[in-house]
């Protein structure tokens, strides 16, 4: 790393933390470029009041959490240390809240973060002026706290600079130079800067940024009330910043932080208040900080309200001093991490706040060094994760608004996004409306979660209502539909699906090189890959369908899928993301043959098209793709076409259909279908962190092949599982979770389930999780904290069907 130069953008919490870790890696020509002054330039970090809870649903944002709280706790400045360990507090005021805290703690408990459920006298010991006949409960982590931003950023600076580190202030970056698409440098106001690599970590001005190499950054500012009051009577003399935990109460949009006698006061419960590029002000414009707009104190009457109520103590105090702050929002609630595909050598880490700042630091400082993240799974804060439609201004700015709405909303796992809500259909839509379709969506697409027309199917079946939080977004014809594939045929929805062609002279060659199967196989033949990162983690799991000489088409898994192979593509190979103006119908069931077969003189016999081979065909009047495979384990085929021909490919195997009873079937019985075969979900199952080893898809590594991307590293790791993905069944029949629930073994948090749902076949719950590989074996006990009830759980050979494939190869 020495010698080459890099230019961050930015001297807020990220820019900091990544100019201290990268030289901390070798790298001695880093120079950190900001506009406004230092230590303070006006961004977001200089004004956070610095609240860290680390707990979250993803593990990936607890865990960059948990880092930054380490690091913090052990940074000081002059003015005193970087980090306040007062712990944090999350009260309920309803019942319902309550059940979310028992979530909460759940996630705390899979990922390791130290926590209780706390009584309302608890609550009231930890936070005395508490009204507690408001209070059903609390969360309570004591390792949450306040980290000073300020210092923080003073701090990891001062050691960047005694590592070599340049500074320069009041320096503002007007462009970013690319040759051949390499990043060379930037232009300030006072100069050129020569770089090899740079990185924005400009905050609220990313897309801004961003754009100078035509990046476009799906991000809002969005302004975010925060008031300090005067002293509090009740908290008169108190000598430390703070002493209380920090608090939420998410039914009131609101949280607290102590300082000194008074209370910082935050908001999310005013109107969404978006702040275009052209709205930031500038350095001089600006009359505190360019991220400080004026306090619009009508927005925060409620919540000066509800605070008085929660807090009656306040009520003798007064709002002193109040900032619309801008920080940044993005269409999933994500960071935006990684390098553009198309300006390499420029990378962005945007989108961060505090809490998970010095995290992303180590994280952006480990990936531009090595190629690749090892200290965190960063699947799900890709920056090319996005499509093309979720880039949209309109798109970006109503997600980004909404997602400001929803900050603290208790949110089901299957809700899907309110607006803009329909986006994109499947050719398939009317169809699906007139047989009752419950949409839920999928990548952006309208997709039945199950069809109120097959209510009539649930009679005389065996079906148990699943507990209330399980019982949303679901009815019991998921349990039909699921049953029903098994014992007839269905149609499922599969164009959400991501297709990929890849083509032109060198394409096998490439994808041999790039999986971990055989792609040169005779022209039909179809495979289940893996995509390997440098360390031998899982980038992503495909099926590669040779369809010509140089012609193949994957299933992929995201848009980060395309990117990757683009990002190693030598001249002449084409990358084509073929899902819009395609689609694809999955037929399963043992009926799947007697439908299909009539409709077509092409040969769909066992024999004339076997198990994991594809062929082109007419299918009635449609020209079709037919891979044979089924993620659903019954007999039958992935039915691809265009979309112009989608409706009339449905019609028809409707009509045919018919005399064989055919249903449509939906998502829910779908991913029921797939744990009950045991087929692993790429981003939930298994991510980055995972090697296919432990993940149980080690079969799909070709040891044999010469050479594949990630090699040596994935057969370095054979020997060295400690972890494994594991199949668990709940022992009473009744029961069910939803996933990313902590595991138990002799009372010992010891692993997290990944999905789950009923498996109506089998007539049991199922969960896959994460456990050391000692706890494996099947028959072992082990319990699921599900909200605030233990499930016993048995660990399961699997897959729990059909091992023998009997269904599929027949
Ligand atoms: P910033 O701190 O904004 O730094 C970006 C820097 O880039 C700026 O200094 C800017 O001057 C510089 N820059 C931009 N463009 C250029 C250019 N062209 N040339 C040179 N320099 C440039 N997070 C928490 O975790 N906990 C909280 O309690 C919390 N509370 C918040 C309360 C409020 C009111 C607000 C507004 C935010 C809060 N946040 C909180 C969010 C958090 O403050 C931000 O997410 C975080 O500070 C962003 O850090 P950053 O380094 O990415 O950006
Ligand atoms: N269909 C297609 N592509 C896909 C998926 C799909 N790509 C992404 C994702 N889904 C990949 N996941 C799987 C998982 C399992 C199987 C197929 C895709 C599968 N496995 C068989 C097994 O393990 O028993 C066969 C494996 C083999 O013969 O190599 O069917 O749904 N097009």
């Amino acid at each position: 790393m020495a010698g080459k130069r890099v230019v961050i953008i930015g001297a807020g919490v990220v820019g900091a933390a990544l100019a201290d870790e990268l030289t901390a890696r070798g790298w001695d020509e880093v120079t950190v470029v900001d506009k406004g002054a230092l230590p303070t330039p006006g961004g977001s970090s200089s004004h956070a009041p610095g609240l860290v809870f680390q707990t979250n649903g993803s593990r990936t944002m607890a865990e960059l959490a948990r880092y930054t709280v380490e690091k913090f706790s052990e940074l000081h400045t002059e003015e005193g240390p970087c980090f306040l360990p007062v712990g944090g507090l999350e009260v309920a005021t309803s019942p319902e809240r309550l059940a979310e805290l028992h979530r909460r703690a759940g996630w705390n408990a899979a990922w390791g973060i130290d926590c209780a459920i706390v009584s309302p006298q608890r609550c009231q010991e930890l936070w005395p002026m508490l009204d507690v006949s408001k209070v059903y409960g609390g969360l309570h982590v004591p390792g949450d706290g306040i980290a000073k931003a300020v210092r923080g950023v003073t701090a990891q600076l001062d050691r960047a600079v005694a590592r070599g580190a340049r500074l320069v202030e009041r320096t503002e970056v007007l462009d970013v130079h690319t040759e051949n698409g390499v990043v060379t440098g930037v232009s300030t106001d006072a100069g050129e800067l020569a770089a090899d690599v740079v990185v924005c970590c400009a905050g609220i001005w990313g897309p801004k940024v961003a754009a100078m190499v035509g990046l476009s950054l799906p991000l809002t500012p969005l302004a975010h009330q925060l008031a300090w009051t005067s002293q509090v009577p009740a908290n008169a003399g108190q000598r430390d910043e703070a002493v209380r935990p920090i608090l939420r109460n998410q039914d009131g949009d609101l949280y607290y932080r102590e300082r000194f006698d008074g209370l910082g006061i935050g908001y999310y419960g005013h109107r969404p208040m978006p702040v275009a590029q052209e709205g930031i002000l500038s350095c001089t414009e600006a009359e505190v900080m360019p991220s400080v707009h004026s306090f619009t104190e009508e927005d925060f009457a409620p919540a000066w309200e509800t605070t008085r109520g929660l807090l009656p103590a306040t009520a003798e105090a007064k709002i002193e001093e109040g900032i619309n702050g801008l920080f940044s929002f993005t269409p999933d609630d994500m960071p935006l991490l990684g390098e553009a595909p198309d300006a390499r050598g420029f990378w962005v880490a945007e989108s961060v706040w505090v809490t998970q700042s010095a995290g992303v630091g180590l994280a952006m400082a480990e990936w531009i060094t090595e190629g690749y993240c090892s200290s965190f799974d960063l699947h799900s804060c890709e920056l090319t994760r996005f499509d093309e439609y979720q880039l949209a201004p309109d798109y970006v700015l109503a997600r980004d608004c909404q997602n400001f709405a929803e900050v603290y909303d208790i949110k089901h796992p299957l809700q899907p996004m309110a607006e803009p809500r329909p986006l994109r259909v499947s050719p398939f839509h009317a169809r699906q409306e007139e047989l009752g379709g419950y949409f839920l969506e999928a990548h952006g697409f309208e997709r039945p979660q199950w069809y109120e027309a097959n209510a009539n199917l649930v009679e005389g079946r065996d079906i148990p209502v699943p507990n209330d939080w399980a019982a949303r977004y679901w009815s019991p014809i998921v349990g039909a539909e699921a049953q029903y594939t098994r014992e007839r045929v269905a149609l499922y929805d599969m164009t959400a699906l991501r297709r990929v062609m890849v083509t032109g002279p060198g394409s096998a060659e490439f994808l041999h090189y790039m999986a971990t199967g055989n792609v040169t196989r005779s022209v039909g033949s179809v495979g289940y890959n893996l995509l390997l990162d440098r360390d031998g983690g899982i980038r992503s799991d495909v099926t590669i369908a040779r369809l010509g000489r140089e012609e193949f088409q994957l299933g992929v898994n995201g848009h980060a899928d395309v990117d990757w192979l683009r990002g190693h593509a030598p001249q002449g190979v084409s990358i084509q993301d073929i899902t819009s103006g395609t689609c694809c119908l999955g037929l399963w069931g043992p009926l799947a043959r007697e439908v299909l077969q009539p409709l077509t003189t092409a040969d769909f016999s066992h024999e004339g098209l076997k198990f994991f081979r594809g062929k082109r065909a007419y299918i009635g009047n449609v020209p079709v793709t037919a891979l044979r495979l089924s993620y659903v384990g019954e007999l039958g085929w992935e039915l691809y076409t265009t979309a112009d021909l989608g409706l009339k490919l449905w019609d028809t195997l409707w009509e045919a259909g018919r005399e064989h009873g055919i249903i449509a079937a939906g998502r829910g019985a779908f991913n029921s279908l797939r744990l009950e075969k045991g087929y692993r979900s790429f981003g939930g199952d298994m991510g980055y962190e995972h090697d296919p080893w432990e993940a149980g898809v080690g079969f799909a590594v070709k040891e044999a092949k010469a050479e594949f991307f990630g090699k040596d590293a994935v057969l370095d790791r054979k020997d060295r599982v400690t972890r494994r993905l594991t199949c668990l069944t709940l022992d009473d029949p009744v029961e069910v979770v939803m996933g990313h629930e902590p595991v138990f073994h002799d009372g010992c948090a010891v692993g997290y389930v990944t999905s789950a749902a009923y498996g109506y076949t089998i007539g049991r719950g199922i969960a896959y999780a994460w456990l050391p590989a000692n706890l494996t074996e099947p028959g072992t006990s082990l319990s699921i904290r599900y909200f605030d009830r233990d499930v016993a759980a048995t660990v399961t050979e699997e897959p729990l069907l059909d091992p023998e494939m009997k269904r599929m190869r027949c």
